[in-house]
Protein backbone atom coordinates (compact mmCIF):
# COMPACT_ATOMS: atom_id res chain seq x y z
CA UNK A 1 0.00 0.00 0.00
CA UNK A 2 1.50 3.34 -0.72
CA UNK A 3 2.18 6.14 1.93
CA UNK A 4 -0.69 8.99 2.70
CA UNK A 5 1.80 11.42 2.58
CA UNK A 6 1.92 10.60 -1.38
CA UNK A 7 -1.76 11.56 -1.50
CA UNK A 8 -0.98 14.27 0.12
CA UNK A 9 1.68 15.57 -2.71
CA UNK A 10 -0.44 14.61 -5.26
CA UNK A 11 -2.98 17.08 -3.99
CA UNK A 12 -0.32 20.09 -2.99
CA UNK A 13 0.75 19.38 -6.66
CA UNK A 14 -2.58 19.53 -8.49
CA UNK A 15 -4.57 22.47 -9.77
CA UNK A 16 -8.38 21.51 -9.95
CA UNK A 17 -9.07 18.61 -7.79
CA UNK A 18 -12.82 16.14 -8.43
CA UNK A 19 -13.86 14.21 -6.02
CA UNK A 20 -16.48 11.13 -6.52
CA UNK A 21 -17.60 8.04 -4.47
CA UNK A 22 -19.81 4.62 -5.37
CA UNK A 23 -23.19 4.91 -6.47
CA UNK A 24 -26.69 5.48 -4.47
CA UNK A 25 -24.00 6.76 -1.65
CA UNK A 26 -23.89 5.83 2.02
CA UNK A 27 -22.50 7.91 5.05
CA UNK A 28 -19.25 6.46 4.51
CA UNK A 29 -18.79 7.75 0.87
CA UNK A 30 -20.55 10.77 1.45
CA UNK A 31 -19.11 11.66 4.63
CA UNK A 32 -15.71 10.76 3.00
CA UNK A 33 -16.08 12.98 -0.14
CA UNK A 34 -17.63 15.73 2.53
CA UNK A 35 -15.01 15.79 5.26
CA UNK A 36 -12.36 15.70 2.18
CA UNK A 37 -13.95 18.07 0.01
CA UNK A 38 -14.50 20.80 2.86
CA UNK A 39 -10.16 20.52 3.63
CA UNK A 40 -9.42 21.10 0.27
CA UNK A 41 -11.63 24.36 0.11
CA UNK A 42 -9.84 25.61 3.81
CA UNK A 43 -6.51 24.93 1.67
CA UNK A 44 -7.80 27.10 -0.77
CA UNK A 45 -8.16 23.93 -3.40
CA UNK A 46 -9.97 24.76 -6.44
CA UNK A 47 -12.06 21.38 -5.33
CA UNK A 48 -15.93 20.27 -6.52
CA UNK A 49 -18.14 17.32 -6.46
CA UNK A 50 -18.64 14.86 -9.36
CA UNK A 51 -21.86 12.70 -8.62
CA UNK A 52 -24.90 11.77 -10.89
CA UNK A 53 -26.52 11.34 -6.60
CA UNK A 54 -27.81 13.80 -4.91
CA UNK A 55 -27.45 13.86 -1.28
CA UNK A 56 -29.82 11.84 0.45
CA UNK A 57 -31.93 13.81 2.83
CA UNK A 58 -30.67 12.04 5.96
CA UNK A 59 -27.04 13.14 4.99
CA UNK A 60 -28.24 16.93 4.03
CA UNK A 61 -26.83 18.20 7.65
CA UNK A 62 -23.42 17.82 6.61
CA UNK A 63 -21.41 21.35 4.92
CA UNK A 64 -21.28 21.63 1.59
CA UNK A 65 -24.10 19.07 1.54
CA UNK A 66 -25.64 20.62 -1.46
CA UNK A 67 -22.44 20.42 -3.65
CA UNK A 68 -23.83 17.11 -4.34
CA UNK A 69 -26.87 17.91 -6.10
CA UNK A 70 -26.56 15.74 -9.81
CA UNK A 71 -25.94 17.87 -11.36
CA UNK A 72 -21.45 17.57 -12.50
CA UNK A 73 -21.63 13.75 -13.99
CA UNK A 74 -17.70 14.17 -15.26
CA UNK A 75 -14.69 15.95 -14.33
CA UNK A 76 -14.81 19.85 -15.61
CA UNK A 77 -12.12 21.04 -18.16
CA UNK A 78 -8.44 21.51 -16.46
CA UNK A 79 -8.91 18.50 -13.21
CA UNK A 80 -6.06 17.24 -13.01
CA UNK A 81 -6.71 14.79 -10.50
CA UNK A 82 -10.02 12.99 -9.74
CA UNK A 83 -9.89 11.23 -6.26
CA UNK A 84 -12.60 8.10 -6.08
CA UNK A 85 -13.52 7.08 -2.54
CA UNK A 86 -15.36 4.04 -0.58
CA UNK A 87 -15.39 2.46 -4.18
CA UNK A 88 -14.20 -0.90 -5.16
CA UNK A 89 -15.03 -1.09 -8.91
CA UNK A 90 -14.95 1.39 -11.98
CA UNK A 91 -18.11 0.10 -12.80
CA UNK A 92 -19.75 1.65 -9.69
CA UNK A 93 -18.26 4.99 -9.84
CA UNK A 94 -20.97 7.91 -9.33
CA UNK A 95 -19.10 9.93 -12.64
CA UNK A 96 -18.56 9.17 -16.14
CA UNK A 97 -14.71 9.19 -16.09
CA UNK A 98 -14.21 8.08 -20.00
CA UNK A 99 -13.14 11.06 -21.92
CA UNK A 100 -11.13 12.11 -18.92
CA UNK A 101 -7.42 11.26 -19.24
CA UNK A 102 -5.88 12.89 -15.83
CA UNK A 103 -4.76 11.39 -12.60
CA UNK A 104 -7.10 9.12 -10.92
CA UNK A 105 -6.50 8.20 -7.07
CA UNK A 106 -8.72 5.32 -5.38
CA UNK A 107 -9.31 5.59 -1.47
CA UNK A 108 -10.88 2.50 -0.28
CA UNK A 109 -11.55 0.13 2.52
CA UNK A 110 -13.23 -2.95 0.36
CA UNK A 111 -12.12 -6.51 0.27
CA UNK A 112 -12.60 -6.57 -3.34
CA UNK A 113 -11.15 -3.80 -5.14
CA UNK A 114 -10.14 -3.22 -8.68
CA UNK A 115 -7.47 -1.32 -7.97
CA UNK A 116 -8.27 1.25 -11.02
CA UNK A 117 -6.52 4.79 -9.81
CA UNK A 118 -2.71 5.42 -10.32
CA UNK A 119 -2.60 4.92 -6.57
CA UNK A 120 -4.59 2.91 -4.68
CA UNK A 121 -4.31 3.18 -0.95
CA UNK A 122 -6.83 0.22 -0.46
CA UNK A 123 -7.22 -0.21 3.58
CA UNK A 124 -9.22 -3.11 4.46
CA UNK A 125 -8.98 -3.07 8.32
CA UNK A 126 -10.29 0.75 8.55
CA UNK A 127 -13.83 0.62 9.09
CA UNK A 128 -14.74 2.74 7.52
CA UNK A 129 -12.88 5.05 4.35
CA UNK A 130 -13.62 7.79 6.55
CA UNK A 131 -11.02 6.33 8.74
CA UNK A 132 -8.22 6.76 6.14
CA UNK A 133 -9.59 10.12 5.29
CA UNK A 134 -9.17 11.57 8.76
CA UNK A 135 -5.42 10.41 8.71
CA UNK A 136 -5.18 12.57 5.17
CA UNK A 137 -6.88 15.50 6.30
CA UNK A 138 -4.06 14.88 9.61
CA UNK A 139 -1.70 14.88 6.97
CA UNK A 140 -3.22 17.75 5.12
CA UNK A 141 -2.56 19.86 8.09
CA UNK A 142 -6.51 19.43 10.36
CA UNK A 143 -4.82 18.12 13.83
CA UNK A 144 -5.38 19.27 17.27
CA UNK A 145 -3.45 22.58 18.26
CA UNK A 146 -4.33 24.26 21.02
CA UNK A 147 -5.56 27.35 19.47
CA UNK A 148 -7.48 25.99 17.10
CA UNK A 149 -9.66 24.04 18.62
CA UNK A 150 -12.82 23.60 18.01
CA UNK A 151 -12.15 25.92 14.85
CA UNK A 152 -15.54 25.90 12.45
CA UNK A 153 -12.75 24.08 9.85
CA UNK A 154 -12.30 21.34 12.76
CA UNK A 155 -16.34 21.10 13.08
CA UNK A 156 -17.29 20.77 9.82
CA UNK A 157 -14.70 18.40 8.41
CA UNK A 158 -14.64 16.06 11.43
CA UNK A 159 -18.31 15.80 11.45
CA UNK A 160 -18.09 14.56 7.83
CA UNK A 161 -15.71 11.96 9.07
CA UNK A 162 -17.37 11.06 11.85
CA UNK A 163 -20.62 10.34 10.27
CA UNK A 164 -18.70 7.64 7.83
CA UNK A 165 -17.46 5.95 10.72
CA UNK A 166 -20.60 5.70 12.41
CA UNK A 167 -23.08 4.78 9.74
CA UNK A 168 -20.19 2.41 8.59
CA UNK A 169 -19.85 0.34 11.80
CA UNK A 170 -23.36 0.21 12.65
CA UNK A 171 -23.12 2.75 15.22
CA UNK A 172 -19.35 1.32 16.78
CA UNK A 173 -21.46 -2.48 16.89
CA UNK A 174 -19.66 -4.38 14.07
CA UNK A 175 -16.35 -6.30 14.24
CA UNK A 176 -14.70 -4.35 11.75
CA UNK A 177 -14.34 -1.38 14.88
CA UNK A 178 -10.61 -0.89 15.88
CA UNK A 179 -8.97 0.54 18.72
CA UNK A 180 -7.61 3.32 16.10
CA UNK A 181 -11.06 3.20 14.99
CA UNK A 182 -12.10 4.88 18.64
CA UNK A 183 -8.93 6.77 18.65
CA UNK A 184 -9.88 8.75 15.83
CA UNK A 185 -13.26 9.54 17.29
CA UNK A 186 -11.77 10.92 20.77
CA UNK A 187 -9.62 13.04 18.68
CA UNK A 188 -13.03 13.98 16.69
CA UNK A 189 -14.48 15.12 20.08
CA UNK A 190 -11.53 16.84 20.70
CA UNK A 191 -12.30 18.39 16.95
CA UNK A 192 -15.36 20.02 18.63
CA UNK A 193 -18.17 17.66 16.76
CA UNK A 194 -21.50 17.27 18.52
CA UNK A 195 -21.91 13.33 18.07
CA UNK A 196 -25.29 12.93 19.55
CA UNK A 197 -26.54 15.60 17.17
CA UNK A 198 -25.02 13.71 14.55
CA UNK A 199 -26.77 10.18 15.82
CA UNK A 200 -30.43 12.20 15.91
CA UNK A 201 -29.89 13.74 12.20
CA UNK A 202 -28.62 10.05 11.17
CA UNK A 203 -31.40 7.66 12.98
CA UNK A 204 -34.56 10.00 14.52
CA UNK A 205 -35.06 11.32 11.45
CA UNK A 206 -37.07 8.82 9.25
CA UNK A 207 -40.16 10.09 6.86
CA UNK A 208 -43.35 8.68 9.04
CA UNK A 209 -44.19 6.95 5.59
CA UNK A 210 -40.99 5.22 5.76
CA UNK A 211 -41.75 3.27 8.98
CA UNK A 212 -44.89 2.41 7.92
CA UNK A 213 -43.07 0.46 5.01
CA UNK A 214 -41.51 -1.20 7.16
CA UNK A 215 -44.02 -2.31 9.53
CA UNK A 216 -45.61 -3.93 5.61
CA UNK A 217 -41.82 -5.11 4.80
CA UNK A 218 -41.55 -6.71 8.26
CA UNK A 219 -45.08 -8.43 8.49
CA UNK A 220 -44.26 -10.73 5.60
CA UNK A 221 -40.87 -11.59 6.86
CA UNK A 222 -39.64 -15.46 5.97
CA UNK A 223 -37.05 -17.75 7.76
CA UNK A 224 -35.36 -20.40 5.83
CA UNK A 225 -32.65 -22.60 5.55
CA UNK A 226 -33.30 -24.03 9.54
CA UNK A 227 -33.72 -20.66 10.51
CA UNK A 228 -30.83 -19.44 10.04
CA UNK A 229 -31.19 -16.99 6.87
CA UNK A 230 -33.99 -14.12 7.28
CA UNK A 231 -35.56 -12.60 4.33
CA UNK A 232 -37.25 -9.51 3.26
CA UNK A 233 -38.56 -8.39 0.01
CA UNK A 234 -39.81 -5.43 -1.64
CA UNK A 235 -41.65 -5.08 -4.60
CA UNK A 236 -41.37 -2.32 -6.72
CA UNK A 237 -45.46 -1.44 -6.81
CA UNK A 238 -45.02 -1.33 -2.60
CA UNK A 239 -42.39 1.71 -3.04
CA UNK A 240 -44.82 2.98 -5.14
CA UNK A 241 -47.84 2.75 -2.98
CA UNK A 242 -45.87 4.60 0.00
CA UNK A 243 -44.22 7.16 -2.76
CA UNK A 244 -40.32 5.86 -1.58
CA UNK A 245 -39.11 4.72 -4.66
CA UNK A 246 -35.61 6.24 -4.17
CA UNK A 247 -35.24 5.85 -0.34
CA UNK A 248 -32.65 3.81 1.15
CA UNK A 249 -34.78 0.37 2.84
CA UNK A 250 -31.57 -0.74 4.41
CA UNK A 251 -32.01 -0.03 7.61
CA UNK A 252 -34.36 -3.03 8.05
CA UNK A 253 -32.19 -5.50 7.52
CA UNK A 254 -30.68 -5.19 11.37
CA UNK A 255 -34.40 -5.99 12.40
CA UNK A 256 -33.96 -8.74 10.38
CA UNK A 257 -30.60 -10.04 11.32
CA UNK A 258 -31.50 -9.00 15.14
CA UNK A 259 -33.57 -12.18 15.26
CA UNK A 260 -32.19 -14.74 17.68
CA UNK A 261 -30.35 -17.64 15.93
CA UNK A 262 -30.53 -15.87 12.61
CA UNK A 263 -26.84 -15.62 10.99
CA UNK A 264 -27.79 -13.40 7.89
CA UNK A 265 -30.46 -11.39 6.48
CA UNK A 266 -31.20 -10.97 2.94
CA UNK A 267 -32.89 -8.13 1.72
CA UNK A 268 -34.17 -7.89 -1.75
CA UNK A 269 -35.41 -4.85 -3.54
CA UNK A 270 -37.43 -4.95 -7.20
CA UNK A 271 -35.95 -2.59 -9.33
CA UNK A 272 -36.71 -1.72 -13.17
CA UNK A 273 -33.83 -3.67 -14.76
CA UNK A 274 -34.10 -6.70 -11.74
CA UNK A 275 -33.70 -7.21 -8.32
CA UNK A 276 -30.83 -5.54 -6.29
CA UNK A 277 -30.21 -7.96 -2.48
CA UNK A 278 -28.50 -6.39 -0.08
CA UNK A 279 -26.95 -9.22 2.90
CA UNK A 280 -25.62 -8.81 6.17
CA UNK A 281 -24.03 -11.49 8.17
CA UNK A 282 -23.86 -11.80 12.06
CA UNK A 283 -21.10 -14.10 12.89
CA UNK A 284 -18.77 -16.11 9.86
CA UNK A 285 -20.61 -16.64 7.53
CA UNK A 286 -19.64 -14.23 4.39
CA UNK A 287 -21.68 -12.66 2.46
CA UNK A 288 -19.22 -10.94 0.05
CA UNK A 289 -18.87 -14.22 -1.28
CA UNK A 290 -22.29 -15.10 -2.20
CA UNK A 291 -22.76 -11.74 -3.32
CA UNK A 292 -19.70 -12.13 -5.99
CA UNK A 293 -21.40 -15.27 -7.59
CA UNK A 294 -23.63 -12.84 -8.90
CA UNK A 295 -20.97 -9.58 -9.39
CA UNK A 296 -21.73 -8.18 -6.61
CA UNK A 297 -19.05 -7.52 -3.54
CA UNK A 298 -18.81 -5.97 -0.36
CA UNK A 299 -17.41 -6.81 2.80
CA UNK A 300 -17.58 -9.96 4.68
CA UNK A 301 -20.57 -8.83 6.88
CA UNK A 302 -22.50 -6.68 4.82
CA UNK A 303 -22.42 -6.70 0.78
CA UNK A 304 -24.77 -6.18 -2.11
CA UNK A 305 -25.30 -7.36 -5.43
CA UNK A 306 -27.74 -6.71 -8.42
CA UNK A 307 -29.04 -9.43 -10.28
CA UNK A 308 -30.64 -7.96 -14.15
CA UNK A 309 -33.63 -9.24 -15.33
CA UNK A 310 -34.55 -11.60 -13.19
CA UNK A 311 -37.88 -11.97 -11.24
CA UNK A 312 -37.96 -11.16 -7.23
CA UNK A 313 -37.99 -14.83 -6.64
CA UNK A 314 -35.66 -16.08 -8.87
CA UNK A 315 -32.78 -13.35 -7.39
CA UNK A 316 -34.06 -15.23 -4.12
CA UNK A 317 -33.62 -18.39 -5.38
CA UNK A 318 -30.06 -18.33 -6.89
CA UNK A 319 -28.93 -16.65 -3.85
CA UNK A 320 -30.32 -18.83 -1.40
CA UNK A 321 -28.52 -21.75 -3.53
CA UNK A 322 -25.39 -20.57 -2.89
CA UNK A 323 -25.99 -19.17 0.54
CA UNK A 324 -26.92 -22.93 1.70
CA UNK A 325 -23.69 -24.39 0.50
CA UNK A 326 -21.64 -21.57 2.83
CA UNK A 327 -24.15 -22.13 5.75
CA UNK A 328 -23.44 -26.08 5.47
MN1 LIG B 1 -17.38 2.29 3.39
Amino acid sequence: MCNIKDIKEEILLSKRIGLSFHTSPDGDAIGSALGLLNALRYLGKDSYIISRDVIPDNLSYLSLANDIDGSTVEPKANTDLVIILDCGNVERISADLTNYNGKVINIDHHISNDKYGFINYIDVTAAATCEIIYLLVKELGFYLKNEIDNQKSHVEIGSAIYTGIVTDTGSFRHSNVTKRTHNIVAELVEFGINSSKIHSNLFDNKPFEKVKLMGHVLSDIKLVLNNKVAVLEIEKKTLEEFNLLNTDTSDVLSVGLGIKGVEVCLLLKEVDDGVKASLRSKNDIDVRKVAEVYGGGGHIKAAGVKQKNVSISEARENLLKILAQEIN
